[in-house]
């Protein structure tokens, strides 16, 4: 593939005014027949021809105004339809039809089967698979689809919008009939058939119209898809209340698929699921499962407003729907749940999964200007830096600032295909500020340092403070300019009370945020009365890496008396990180490791502060993870190193802590039946936290197994499971409860890519054999994504000492592994392939064997372009 340049967009020539699809429906032959109707774009070429995308197509026919087009005035090739001699501005109709082979299928992009049924996938550029197309964002239409079907084996014909009729169709099939009013791009087209079971509920709209709600799973699912139908629900209502969008069709379906490339798909009114997003209930879920399948019900329901109803002019602008609505969806989660438990969570996973992407070789701005395979841009970046940078703009402009800029935008736009200048033009418009300098978040990469220092002067009751910042090189952008930086900042007394500064000079500072713009910048507060203790990026305020030297004490009286609790868990992680840093040093050089005590007091004491609501001690007694701790280290790494390091620092904090733990353990019960609110799912994260703990006092596998055998929930079970896995591999206890696991749930392939995952994550040297081995088991399925990524996908991701072993066998194994997904699959191998990213910050001998595994991957013949692109990436 070439490469495609923002600048170079221009609009099409023809404007799309109607598409009509009929689909007649087989597992080998479906055919295809697409009605579009076109005309000249006023001040178009008038000579230009008409060409339309395609993706593996063959012209089956071709009708021009309902007559056989002459082969003198088309030209079809798999990949185009060229049409020449076109009207001048009169609407003509072209009537092109294609034969396709859903079986056959196995990129999971275009029209495919999975688990039986007829599904489609077309984001972002799967249409062409279906028909020639103009297959861009900025091409709307309204769309009508006829399926025609065998009845038996696909009674239920699905598509877009609301159901217009349907009947019988000669001997053994029926047909349906759907229209969507929405003018749409076709990467939201949906078609699924099949035999499937379903969920059933209505909500009333806030302007009192009933909207059927269903929700498709395979027949005897259906009680597993009742939280799913509850979280819709809750998500219909909160964006009626928070942003005031009302849903827009008569009925929203949601149909979930086993065989899926992403997490879900906003298809308009049919939403189609990856199904570990739906199916739930307390034997098979965990409190993880619960939450993610609430967040992404939410997010694909919100795109019914960003990115289906305001859709983006080009994939450059991907951000402007993914960035926003990740936006939407952590606040509504911040609503529903603990606001600070939800944004500790959110920033610990930027920080592990976009901070090593905007700081590697694949780093990329926000508003990329090229690509080559638009489906590698479905990042950490586009998406959470994309949410971080919509949650700038709500904080420099406050909550009611933002809202207004929002109804602008839904009011300017509705119906439209648009830029991240036009969303920004929005706020500018509605508050006065002049959001040029801010924009920069959009289009320089890379992770910002802001390094600061503070003084103190009790003659003049002034504190000083110094910041400077800069933002790395990244690929493409060696030289950045200073960026408009919002650090929510707060200053404490001696005694844990607010300071309240008379005045501060040097930098704006209103609503306590201090704006840092220039590349250094020094602010003065005034009417300062005793040494304070300074909080800054208070609720991670700026997506930035912060240098600010503050002492053990200030850092634990920080994580006593913030008042923001996420400041409050980042004290508490600024008191780890040195620690944690400095046993993967001592750990690599042979000498003892040694805890510093103010740390482990401090977080003992967080631990049992029954003031803190149990979740958010369960994210404080989470330590850094080893990736985390690699990327602080910054370069040489290595991963069995930090690896011993961290193990040795948790052994001490369970020493110590052992009381407390064990106290909470058995306090921490829930009582009565499951439920899998935010409450309980807290006690039973700080019990589990507990127990980690407990084991690594205790050093024997006993008290994991008997809370093993004694859950009655997946949460605490797997937890268990996972405890025993990694941290006795070897016992007789974790054997037979690895057997015991697999024959429960053999027939739940969910609940199985739990036991992939924790088998894959279990640490050191063995992993690799023991992941040879599970891939020849029965219950793995090569060709199923989820499987896929539960097990190889954990295993690059997710086991830096098994992954990173010395010799270098499990990079050699990745290489191996993603030419043979690739020739199925491109773009789920170009994903794993990403777990490649970090490579240039490992040691010498295993950075060699990682790029030889990259070069090997590189040299092979008949790369897909999703491959080609990442690895050319990974290794410039
Ligand atoms: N648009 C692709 C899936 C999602 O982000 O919702
Ligand atoms: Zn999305």
């Amino acid at each position: 593939g070439q490469v495609i340049h923002l600048a170079d967009y221009r609009p099409t020539d023809f404007v799309l005014e109607r598409v009509d699809l009929t689909f007649e429906l087989d597992p080998t032959e479906t055919k295809v027949e697409a009605r579009l109707i076109f005309h000249r774009r006023p001040g178009a070429d008038i000579t230009a021809p008409i060409v339309l995308d395609g993706d593996e197509l063959t012209l089956a026919g071709l009708l021009f105004d309902q007559v056989e087009l002459d082969p003198s005035r088309y030209e079809a090739t798999p990949e185009s339809l060229t049409v020449r001699d076109l009207p001048e501005s009169a609407p003509f109709e072209l009537t092109i039809t294609t034969i396709i082979n859903p079986e056959a299928n196995t990129q999971l992009m275009g029209l495919y089967r999975t688990g039986g049924i007829y599904c489609t996938q077309c984001e972002a550029e799967g249409f062409r698979r279906i028909t020639y197309f103009p297959d861009r964002p900025d091409v709307l239409a309204p769309f009508t689809v006829n399926i025609i079907a065998d009845k038996e084996a696909n009674p239920l014909l699905l598509s877009n919008g609301n159901f217009l009729g349907g009947a019988g169709y000669g001997p053994g099939k029926h047909f349906a009939a759907w229209f969507d009013p929405h003018p749409k791009p076709s990467y939201l087209f949906a078609l699924v058939a099949g035999d499937l079971g379903v969920v059933e509920d209505t909500f009333t709209t806030m302007s009192g119209r009933d909207v059927v709600l269903k929700i498709y799973v395979e027949h005897g699912k259906e009680p597993r898809a009742a939280y799913a139908m509850d979280a819709l629900k809750r998500s219909m209502a909160w964006d009626e209340e928070r942003f005031g969008r009302e849903y827009d069709l008569d009925i929203f379906m949601i149909v979930a698929v086993s065989d899926f490339n992403m997490g879900a798909m906003e298809n308009k009114g049919l939403n189609v699921f990856n199904d570990r997003y739906i199916l739930a209930d307390p034997e098979t879920a965990t409190d993880a499962d619960y939450a993610n399948i609430e967040t992404v019900i939410a997010h694909e329901y919100f795109h019914n407003w960003t990115g289906n109803r305001i859709t983006c002019r080009d994939w450059f602008q991907l951000c402007l729907k993914e960035g926003l609505t990740v936006f939407r969806d952590q606040e509504f989660t911040s609503d529903q749940r603990s606001r600070p438990v939800k944004r500790i969570a959110d920033v610990r996973h930027l920080k592990s999964e976009q901070f090593p992407e905007d700081g590697g070789p694949l780093a990329h701005p926000v508003r990329p200007t090229t690509y080559r395979e638009i489906n590698n841009f479905y990042t950490r970046t586009v998406y959470e830096k994309g949410s971080e940078v919509t949650r700038m703009i709500a904080t420099l402009l406050g909550r009611d600032g933002f809202k207004k800029g929002m109804d602008l935008y839904f009011d300017r736009h509705d119906g439209q295909a648009v830029t991240i200048e036009d969303f920004v033009k929005c706020f500018e418009d509605t508050s006065g500020r002049d959001l040029t300098q801010f924009s920069l978040w959009y289009h320089q990469a890379g992770t910002p340092l802001v390094t600061a220092s503070g003084s103190y002067d009790p003659a003049a009751g002034s504190f000083t403070l110094s910041l400077e910042q800069m933002t790395p090189a990244t690929p493409g952008q060696s030289s950045k300019e200073p960026m408009h930086i919002p650090l929510s900042l707060a200053l404490f007394g001696e005694n844990g009370g607010k300071i309240a500064p008379s005045s501060v000079d040097g930098a704006e500072y209103a609503g306590e945020v201090l704006h840092l713009t220039g590349r250094t910048q020094t602010a003065v507060f005034h009417g300062v009365g005793s040494r304070p203790v300074v909080s800054i990026n208070r609720s991670f305020s700026a997506p930035i890496n912060l240098h600010f030297d503050q002492s053990p004490a200030d850092l634990a009286h920080l994580a006593r008396h913030e008042t923001d609790h996420f400041a409050r868990w980042q004290a508490l992680t600024d008191l780890a990180l040195p620690n944690l840093l400095k046993a993967a040093r001592d750990a690599r050089e042979g000498k003892p490791v040694v805890c510093e005590p103010t740390f482990v007091e401090t977080l003992i004491a967080a631990a049992a502060d029954e003031s803190l609501e149990p979740a958010f001690r369960a994210q404080a007694l989470a330590l850094p993870s080893e990736s985390d701790i690699a990327r602080e280290l910054g370069g040489n790494n290595d991963p069995d190193a930090i690896h011993a390091g961290r193990q040795a620092i948790l052994k001490q904090i369970a020493d110590a802590g052992k009381d407390v733990f064990a106290g909470l353990y058995a306090a921490m019960a829930t009582s009565g039946g499951f439920s899998p609110d935010a409450k309980s799912a807290g006690l039973r994260a700080l019990r589990n936290s507990a127990l980690t703990y407990l084991s690594h006092a205790e050093q024997t596998p006993a008290r994991a197994k008997a809370a093993f055998d004694a859950a009655d929930n997946m949460t605490d079970l797997s937890h268990a499971l996972t405890i025993l896995a990694h941290r006795f591999p070897d016992s007789a206890e974790t054997g037979e409860a690895l057997a015991a696991f697999r024959d429960r749930f053999a027939d739940n392939a969910l609940v199985i890519d739990k036991w992939f995952t924790i088998q894959a994550g279990i640490p050191g040297a063995t992993a690799l054999d023991r992941v040879r081995r599970l891939m020849e088991n029965p219950l793995f399925k090569r060709t199923n994504p989820n499987r896929m990524r539960a097990l190889v996908g954990t295993f690059a991701f997710a086991n830096p000492t098994g992954f990173g072993r010395a010799d270098g066998e499990g990079y050699r194994f990745l290489a191996g592994q993603i030419l043979e997904i690739d020739g199925r699959n491109p773009q789920l191998a170009a994903r794993i392939l990403t777990s490649m990213r970090s490579w240039r910050s490992l040691e010498p001998t295993r950075a060699d064997h990682a790029r030889s595994a990259l070069i090997e991957i590189e040299r092979a013949p008949d790369l897909s372009t999703d491959v080609r692109d990442i690895v050319e990436r990974t290794l410039k």
